[in-house]
This record gives C-alpha cells, structure tokens and sequence, in this order.
C-alpha cells in the first residue's frame, strides 16, 4: 500500500481508519472521500479530501488516477437498520458502490478492502462459534448485500486477480464518531446515555448476545489483514473476527461496576431485535488467527474502562455536552 483511498470516510470507522493509516503512511498518501459531509470529523482536514458518490463511476476513476490509487478501503455503505427501512437505497448503494469500486480496481490495479459483518449470517446460520465456512441465508437486505459482496469480492480475486480482502466485523464500539443506523449501535449509544444522563433505554431485549470489538482492534485487524503476506490467506472475503460477546444486561453490569447509580430499561425494536436474533451469538475466528496473526487485545471490561474514560473527558472538555 502506497496511496490509498478509503470510502465512507466521515464514518464511524472510516473517521478513525483515516488517522490510523496517515499516521502509517503519511498524510499525503491517504485520500479521504466524504459523501454529503460539509463539516465532518476534524480527521478529514489532516491530509487530502474530495467528496464521491459511491455509485458515479466516473468520478470515482477520475479520482483513482489522479491520485495514482493503489489501494482502496471501501467503507461507504448502509448499515442494517437504516437498509431495512429503506431496502432499495441500502442495495443500490451496497451493490452499485461495490461494483463501481471493484471495477475500477481492476482497471487499475488496486487492492481492496471490504468490510462484512455478522449482518453476513442468517437464521438458519448455527449461533455458536458459527464457523467460518457455514450457511448463509440472510433475509434482511443489509445481510444480502453483505453475502453478494463477499461473492462479488472473490469473484473478482479468482476472476481478474484483483487482491480482495475482506473481515466479517462484529458490532463495533468506539467514541471519536457516533454509529451510522445499524442493529449494534446500542453498544455506542449506553456509554453516552450512562455518562450524560445515567439512564439507558435499550432496544433490544435482555438475552441479546452479539459479537462486538472495540474500535482499535478492527482498525488493526483491518491494516493487518490489507498488510498480510498473501501466500498465508487460503480464505479472502471475508474472514470472521471477533473480541467479545455480551447481551445489553452485561455491559450494563460492566458499565454499573463504574457508575453505580446507571439505571437501564428496555423498550424493544422490532425491526432491529429481528436483525440481531438471527445473527451470530459467537463467531468462531480461528482461521483469521491462523492465517494472519488475530489476535484482539481490548474484552469488555477493558473497552467499557476506555470508553467510559474517553467520553467523560470529552464531556467535562465541552462543558458537559456530549
Ligand atoms: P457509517 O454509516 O458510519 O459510515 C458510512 C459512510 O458511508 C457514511 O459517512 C455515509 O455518508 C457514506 N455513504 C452513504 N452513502 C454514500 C454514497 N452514496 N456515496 C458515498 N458515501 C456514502 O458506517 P461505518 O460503521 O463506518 O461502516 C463502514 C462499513 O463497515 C459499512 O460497509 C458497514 O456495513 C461495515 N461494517 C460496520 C460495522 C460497525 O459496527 N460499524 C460492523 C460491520 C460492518
Ligand atoms: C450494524 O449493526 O448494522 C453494524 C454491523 C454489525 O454490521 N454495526
């Protein structure tokens, strides 16, 4: 990786994705695409910018050879709550942006990197330790996606050598940028309601086990994967990672351990409660360890400990608002 791309990158991972790889590959090296971002994260502004609308190819070519882009993390997408609602933005977006990505990695040359999910499994999928070659049969729209573009990333691997790499992320806890619409966000949003109002109402039910990971390991496991020697990879899209796995009633305990007065109720969504039960309870991981070195380093109570820290800086920084 020389020049990069990364789509989505005023995102909930694409924000912090940006720093990590400009801290690594220098600035200049790093170009950032916004899509309808005016004043987005400050991350943006530390090194070059341009906006795209993942789905106008010409654009996007334009931009991959003016850069000379060698490498390419496509983060732009819908997430799983916000795909359900509106079903033919989420496959339109998903699908055209994919392929217009894929495409022009092929014409010139780039690696990719895409970013699967849990959303990938489905009901009939086993929940535990959900091996890495299982059933895939999702029935939300955001799981198709997620499905197409695996097939659509090894395709274009076993098709036109295309170096495609892709993890099946779990649901991801950070607080530098708040999350996009999807089924986990849950995770995210208890910090800020423990911290700011120590109240949570949760949307999913107690009993909701789901893999997570704390944002500095998927950013790792990410740039570890795109770094990988490829005659190790034996799988490519997409590799199931994971770093923890709890229901809303165990981080709420790990969160109380630290702010004892936190009171948590729940008022169940439907829609999202649908998407998280026919996810994973646990994925096993162990070829994304075999084969490149996974290893995660932040569990529950670590993250809740640096989540709880972070945002209450945050918060006593800006004058009690979150
Ligand atoms: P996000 O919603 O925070 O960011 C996605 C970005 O895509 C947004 O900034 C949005 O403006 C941009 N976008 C939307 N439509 C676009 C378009 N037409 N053209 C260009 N950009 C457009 O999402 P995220 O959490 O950063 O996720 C990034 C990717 O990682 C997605 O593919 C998502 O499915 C995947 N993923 C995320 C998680 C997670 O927990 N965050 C877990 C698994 C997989
Ligand atoms: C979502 O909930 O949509 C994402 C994911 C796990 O893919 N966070």
């Amino acid at each position: 990786m020389t020049k990069i791309l990364i789509t989505g990158a005023a995102g909930q991972i694409g924000s912090e994705l940006t720093v990590a790889l400009r801290q690594r590959y220098g600035a200049g090296n790093v170009i950032a695409c916004g899509h309808k971002t005016k004043l987005g994260p400050k991350s943006l502004y530390t090194g070059p910018f341009v906006y795209l609308d993942i789905r106008n190819f010409s654009t996007l070519v334009n931009i991959v050879k003016r850069y000379k882009i060698d490498t390419i993390f496509h983060l732009a997408g819908i997430l799983s709550a916000v795909a359900e609602q509106n079903p033919q933005l989420a496959w339109d977006v998903n699908m055209t942006g994919l392929t217009n990505v894929l495409e022009v990695a092929r014409v010139c040359h780039c690696a990719v990197f895409f970013p699967s999910s849990i959303g990938a499994f489905g009901p009939s999928t086993p929940l535990d330790n959900t091996p890495q070659l299982t059933i895939q049969r999702p029935q939300s729209m955001y799981g198709i996606t997620k499905v197409a573009g695996e097939l659509l990333c090894d395709y274009y691997w076993q098709k036109y050598a295309v170096d495609t790499r892709g993890l099946r992320f779990p649901g991801l806890i950070s607080y530098e940028t708040r999350p996009g619409g999807g089924t986990t966000d849950y995770a995210v949003e208890i910090f800020y309601g423990a911290i700011k109002d120590k109240k949570y109402c949760c949307f999913l039910k107690q009993g909701t086990r789901l893999d997570m990971m704390y944002m500095q390991d998927a950013l790792r496991a990410a740039i570890t994967l795109m770094e990988a020697d490829p005659a190790r990879l034996t799988t490519r899209n997409a590799f199931n990672v994971t770093a923890m796995s709890f229901a809303p009633e165990d981080i709420f305990a790990e969160i109380k351990k630290s702010i004892p007065d936190f009171t948590m109720t729940y008022e169940v969504d439907l829609l999202r409660q649908a998407i998280a039960d026919s996810w994973p309870n646990k994925m096993d991981d162990s070829e994304a360890r075999k084969q490149w070195g996974w290893q995660p380093e932040y569990d529950l109570p670590i993250m809740t400990r640096e989540m709880i820290d972070k945002l209450s800086e945050r918060m006593q920084h800006e004058g009690g608002k979150l």
